[in-house]
C-alpha cells in the first residue's frame, strides 16, 4: 500500500508537470473549487446535509475528493449506480475517479435522498 501510494504520488507529479504549461488555457479549471483547483481534481464538501458545490465539472478520469464535514455518514452515489463512494464516515475524506464517458451524471446521498447534485464529465 505504501509502494502504491508512492507510485500514485509520482504519477500525480508527472500529471501536474504535464499540465503546468497549458493550465491557464483550460477554461474550466476555475470551476473546480477548493485547495486542489490547480490540479486534475475536484473537491466536494458535504456540510449540513448539502453537497457543496452541488454541481461540479470534471474531466474524464479526474479525481474527485469528497469530504464529509457532518456528524453523520453520507454517500455520494450516481443515480444510475455507475459510481459511488460508499458510506463516508463523519469527518472522513474519500477519493474516487470517474471513468464514465462525458455527460451529465446526477447523484444523491443514498442515506438522505433529498441530498442531490450533478457531476458533469467533459473530455
Ligand atoms: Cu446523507
Amino acid at each position: 500500500m505504501i509502494i502504491f501510494t508512492g507510485v500514485m504520488l509520482v504519477l500525480g507529479g508527472l500529471v501536474l508537470a504535464a499540465c503546468g504549461s497549458n493550465a491557464s488555457s483550460v477554461g474550466a479549471s476555475n470551476l473546480h473549487p477548493g485547495p486542489s483547483s490547480s490540479g486534475r481534481s475536484a473537491t466536494i464538501v458535504i456540510s449540513n446535509f448539502q453537497f457543496i458545490p452541488d454541481q461540479v465539472v470534471v474531466h474524464q478520469g479526474e479525481e474527485i475528493i469528497v469530504h464529509n464535514e457532518d456528524s453523520v455518514g453520507h454517500t455520494l452515489t450516481a443515480n444510475n449506480g455507475s459510481f459511488g463512494t460508499g458510506v463516508i464516515s463523519p469527518g472522513h475524506t474519500v477519493h474516487f475517479i470517474i471513468h464514465d464517458k462525458p455527460g451529465t451524471y446526477p447523484f444523491l446521498c443514498r442515506i438522505h435522498q433529498f441530498m442531490t447534485g450533478t457531476i458533469v464529465v467533459v473530455k
